[in-house]
């Protein structure tokens, strides 16, 4: 398994091909179930109002949603009303794999983008410990990531995630921003609807 740092920024690994092709399938169809009981729905930004191009659910005892009155983590779906269905088996055994001394993943966000969709540069805070890592997941079409420091100005380095790579944001990644700034349409066959999936786990309650 290859692993790749950045020489600037301690805590980031970069895990290429961490899922193979079957395993990656395996994900996929998990996933749809979970989104048959928790279906997609599009935040807005705070005070705005002002939709994400990019759509999102969750599993695991906590989620993270967005609406007119700000950020934040809930047992239940937005629209729904019902708890987030349970974190599934492959993504507890990922958690515990690249961070065995953390307590147990509590969220998995789910973010589906369109072709069209992106993400803004943005810092992952709205968790009450930092400790633990983000552990992202990419399915289906390879997405342009950028990734920069612990301020908002200041060098960022691009990269492609492509379906199976993990990324493990910890230590002084943890806070780094970051953001998606676009999708490569019809580079994966996974999904047959062509899009990207990316699963972020975290740890949002101090262990
Ligand atoms: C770097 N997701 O859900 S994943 C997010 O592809 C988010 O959907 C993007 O940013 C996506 O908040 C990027 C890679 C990632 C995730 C979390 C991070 C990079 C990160 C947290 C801190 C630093
Ligand atoms: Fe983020």
């Amino acid at each position: 398994m290859q692993e790749i740092t950045l020489p600037g920024l301690s805590g980031f690994r970069y895990l290429p091909g961490y899922f193979d092709r079957a395993r990656q399938e395996d994900l996929v169809e998990t996933i749809r179930k979970i989104l048959t009981e928790a279906p997609l729905f599009q935040p807005v930004m705070p005070r705005t109002g002002k939709p994400f191009s990019v759509r999102m659910s969750n599993c695991g005892p906590l989620g993270w949603v967005s609406d007119i009155n700000g950020y934040r983590y809930q047992a239940t779906h937005p629209v729904t009303s019902r708890p987030w269905p349970p974190m599934p088996q492959m993504l507890t055994e990922l958690w515990q794999t690249v961070a065995p001394d953390c307590p147990p993943v509590e969220a998995c966000l789910i973010n589906f983008y369109a072709p069209e969709a992106k993400m803004g540069l943005h810092q992952d805070r709205d968790e009450d410990t930092f400790d633990a890592p983000v552990v992202s997941v990419s399915l289906g079409d390879t997405a342009t990531f950028r990734i920069g420091g612990t301020s908002r100005k200041g060098p960022t380095t691009s990269m492609r995630l492509a379906s199976g790579d993990v990324v493990v944001l910890g230590g002084e990644a943890r806070l780094a921003y970051h953001g998606i700034d676009r999708i490569l349409k019809g580079s994966s066959t996974l999904l047959k609807n062509g899009g990207r999936i990316n699963l972020t786990l975290r740890r949002v309650t101090k262990g």
